[in-house]
């Protein structure tokens, strides 16, 4: 079993209500159980501010996917959940799901990049991971509260 990070955001219908159904449904993905939740943070859009303010948490789970296997789960997950394809890059979401660490593996791939890329400067992802995980060091070797307190908090709540 592997320990996986997974960061969970929503600023579109009600977030509160799909990120719970989000974090149910992770829980029942195959050879996966979850393990953590953070609280919910709401944080202030990065990339255009004319879209409304995000809900965020980070969800721990332990399994056997692969990170492709996962990141196929996860992406039929936010499809279930109501996404709609944007050609937005940086657009507003009903939910987005995104592995942010899976054990300390680094992975280049097409498809996926860990440690998630802005992981370790969003406060959105730092604030609910130090939550869950105080003593998590990345594969880079960086301490998650240090990077926490680096960070801009730009108001997260
Ligand atoms: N901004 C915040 N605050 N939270 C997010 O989850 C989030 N997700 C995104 C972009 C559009 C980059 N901005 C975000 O994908």
């Amino acid at each position: 079993m592997t320990a996986v990070y997974i960061g969970i955001g929503a600023n579109l219908g009600n977030p509160i209500v799909t990120m719970e159904q989000a974090t149910l449904a992770l829980a029942k993905l195959p050879e996966t159980n979850l393990l953590l939740h953070s609280r919910l943070y709401r944080s202030k859009p990065l990339g255009p501010s004319d879209q409304p303010d995000y809900s965020n948490a980070v969800a721990l789970i332990d399994t056997t996917l692969s990170p492709l296997a996962l990141l196929d789960e996860l992406q039929a997950l936010e499809i279930r959940l109501g996404r709609q394809p944007s050609h937005l890059r940086w657009g507003p979401r009903v939910i987005d799901l995104d592995i942010l660490l899976y054990g300390q593996e680094i992975i280049q791939h097409e498809r996926l990049t860990i440690p998630h890329p802005g992981l370790d400067k969003r406060e959105f992802v730092l604030y609910p991971l130090a939550e869950i995980a105080p003593d998590l060091i990345l594969p880079t070797g960086a301490s998650i509260l240090t990077l926490k307190e680096l960070c801009d908090p730009r108001g997260i709540e």
